[in-house]
């Protein structure tokens, strides 16, 4: 892993192609291992729509989302414990945030190619010191992010396969979603799409 300069915008740290390629696939396996452990579901959201993305998580807690609303289950919905987070996905927490306190929440989310996110703030965790630490893996994906305040302007910018982006201090609790992934950009996932893990320190 190597630490470049970082590009910020509106707040958000980037730090472009912080892992190599073998890097990237080491990752992408370990986490084929959290997958097979814990199986990628489609969450409802609070009206029964289906999301986009599928999702599971690694860690003590893991964020699901179903009619009662969004929140950290220490299971998964089908019951089993959530596996542990691989280390190379705690090294790239620890070297961009430097921090001793290992994050309690790895959620990974997996885009086919007509997945997005829509604009959110990350706010179902205890506490907002913490950062959020975000990998990307596979496909490009365009990443938007406005302001802690809903509406008003937003700026947008393409994460690649091996970047990191980080959520934290001002840019905390800042609206940011994906709109969409560019197909067949990458090659790191055999069946293409994107996978994008989330760290936290959720509880
Ligand atoms: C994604 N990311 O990149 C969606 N949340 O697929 C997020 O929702 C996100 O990138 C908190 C912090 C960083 C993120
Ligand atoms: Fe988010």
């Amino acid at each position: 892993m190597k630490l470049r300069p970082t590009l910020t915008l509106r707040g958000v740290e980037i730090h472009k192609g912080i892992l190599d390629a073998p890097e990237q696939a080491a990752m992408r396996d370990a986490l084929s291992d959290v997958v097979r452990a814990a199986p990628l579901f489609r969450p409802e959201m609070r009206r029964g729509q289906k999301m986009s993305v599928r999702m599971t998580s690694a860690g003590r807690l893991g964020w699901v989302s179903d009619r009662r609303g969004y929140r950290y289950e220490p299971r998964h919905p089908a019951g089993m414990d959530w596996p542990p987070i691989p280390d190379c996905v705690l090294a790239v927490w620890r070297a961009v945030t430097g921090s001793e306190r290992a994050p309690d929440s790895c959620l990974v989310n997996y885009y086919d190619a007509d997945a997005r996110m829509g604009l959110h703030q990350d706010r179902d965790e205890a506490d907002f010191s913490w950062p959020v630490v975000s990998i990307s893996l596979g496909d490009d994906a365009l990443f938007r992010i406005g302001s802690v305040e809903k509406g008003g302007k937003t700026e947008s910018i393409w994460l690649s396969s091996g970047d990191v982006a980080v959520l934290g201090g001002p840019a905390r609790l800042v609206h940011h979603g994906i709109d969409r992934i560019r197909a067949g950009s990458s090659s790191l996932l055999a069946r293409g799409g994107r996978i994008n893990v989330t760290l936290r320190v959720a509880g």
